[in-house]
């Protein structure tokens, strides 16, 4: 008798579940060393109103807090949170000790309104995020597609 031979890699979805929090110790207070990555804002579809997203990785063994955004892009930029099928807006969001901020389609957005200019493809935005203990950082935010999916990158 002879059996099938196994035509595909087998994969295991062992990766979520493998978060090591090694190297955590310490007094928990340290310093938050934060960088931001993914950023991108998809055209927007009336010239009212604009989203944008982007991830804060946070290496230190200290919390921060993003407690407000500023760009050129427009006269008001807020946090929205989504909770079930509406959002709310948000004063501030934790960036926690070796932790994640992540704000994507679903969840927490940027909302930018009162737009100065039309932002279409190909264009970017300058963005400046504030927090409550680090220096502010600044995002040059590209403008992709309306439907841009940054998990196939089209
Ligand atoms: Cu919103």
């Amino acid at each position: 008798m002879s059996r099938p031979a196994p035509t595909g890699l087998l994969i295991t979805g062992t990766l979520a579940l493998t978060l090591v929090l090694a190297g955590c110790g310490g007094s928990g207070d340290g310093t938050p060393e934060l960088a931001v990555s993914a950023s991108y804002m998809p055209q927007p579809i009336t010239d009212e109103m604009a989203a944008g997203f982007f991830t804060v990785d946070n290496k230190g063994g200290g919390k921060d807090e993003l407690t407000s955004v500023t760009s050129d892009a427009a006269a008001d930029v807020t946090m929205h949170e989504t909770v079930g099928q509406s959002m709310r807006e948000v004063k501030a969001l934790d960036v926690p000790a070796h932790g994640q901020l992540v704000f994507k389609s679903g969840g927490n957005h940027l909302m930018f309104e009162k737009l100065r200019r039309q932002l279409k493809q190909g264009a970017t935005v300058t963005v400046e995020l504030h927090f409550a203990k680090s220096g502010p950082i600044k995002v040059e935010m590209p403008v992709k597609s309306a439907t841009y999916n940054p998990a196939t990158g089209h």
